[in-house]
């Protein structure tokens, strides 16, 4: 019989390539949030696929900053260091219309990595043959891939390519989790991200990376009709009084806006109805700050 293969295989690049995309596209889930902003992901995210004879751990983590301005984004660069550090696999990702330079302190890390490494070439949808040849070229000059494979997360373009060359670069091991768990983190984190994600599509400027969405209540029970019903309380905290006053809107017409949009979302992801109710919170400069910044889990 074939062995058991297992591993971790961590996604890794600059913010707003793709990342997210392409691990919800390889898990064939709808794990990570996706919005057209940088800095969209702000933690590490697990995605598991298991199959009979094999199990891949994907780490889905934040775009690296190159200065951050603020602790929390340092925070997030931790986690990014951490994914250099602890995978079997590294899919390094860049886009089409991406353009490094020579001298980029991640060509250097990818340089000094001993594990497999894959460069995808994302996007491959928006370039012309020639770029894209172009672009592969310079990256295999300069690091030594074990595999650069174009494609396009968006449209699954080559994905299931990449997939089977994973799984051939796959060691020997076990699963390291059941079966049939997906992540390993908690269902209220997904509920917090969905929401995030709404604030992210639906706000402007500085107001998506102000906002920290954490739930307070998390609630299952049954409607008048005995239908089951999720009644959840969420938390909003924004860095400074002005931005709750743009969050809540007129009259708060545009925290209505937003709370309906992130329910629909929320009752087609947990397929249930829900009943949301939101709260704004001022922490000032919660994202310089070390205690919030823990109790928000940026460790
Ligand atoms: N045209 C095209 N767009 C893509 C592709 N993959 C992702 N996108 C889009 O690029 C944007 C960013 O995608 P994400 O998956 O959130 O990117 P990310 O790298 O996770 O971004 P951060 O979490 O901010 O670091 C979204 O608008 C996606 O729809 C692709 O293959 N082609
Ligand atoms: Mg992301």
């Amino acid at each position: 019989m074939e062995q058991h293969k297992s591993g971790f295989v961590n996604i890794i690049g600059r913010p707003n390539v793709g990342k997210s995309t392409l691990m919800n596209a390889l898990v064939g889930e709808r794990m990570s949030i996706i919005t057209a902003k940088p800095q969209t992901t702000r933690h590490r995210i697990t995605g598991i696929l298991s199959g009979e004879d094999f199990q891949m751990v994907f780490s889905d983590t934040p775009g690296i900053i190159e200065s951050p301005a603020y602790k929390m984004q340092e925070a997030m660069n931790r986690f990014v260091n951490s994914a250099f550090e602890d995978a079997d696999i590294l899919l390094f990702v860049t886009g089409v219309e991406e353009q490094y330079d020579e001298n980029d302190p991640v060509i250097a890390q990818l340089k000094k990595l001993s594990m497999p490494r894959f460069l995808v070439l994302n996007k491959t949808d928006l370039a012309t043959p020639e770029r894209i040849l172009e672009l592969l070229k310079w990256w295999s000059e300069r690091v030594p891939f074990d595999e650069c494979i174009p494609a396009s997360a968006l449209k699954k373009r080559n994905t299931e390519e990449l997939m089977q060359t994973l799984r051939k670069y796959l060691p020997e091991g076990p699963a390291y989790y059941p079966k049939d768990q997906l992540t390993d983190r908690p269902e209220r984190f997904f509920v917090a991200e969905i929401i995030r994600e709404k604030i992210l599509e639906l706000y402007q400027q500085e107001i998506p990376y102000s906002v920290e969405v954490a739930i307070e209540a998390f609630v299952e029970t049954k409607t008048k009709e005995g239908k089951p019903l999720v009644r959840i309380q969420a938390q909003i905290y924004v860095a400074r009084q002005s931005q709750k006053i743009i969050l809540l809107g007129r009259q708060g017409s545009a925290i209505k806006r937003m709370g309906t949009s992130a329910r629909k979302s929320l009752e087609a992801w947990l397929e249930k109805k829900v009943f949301l109710e939101l709260h704004v919170k001022v922490r000032e400069n919660w994202r310089d700050d070390e205690l919030q910044l823990k109790r928000f889990g940026y460790e």
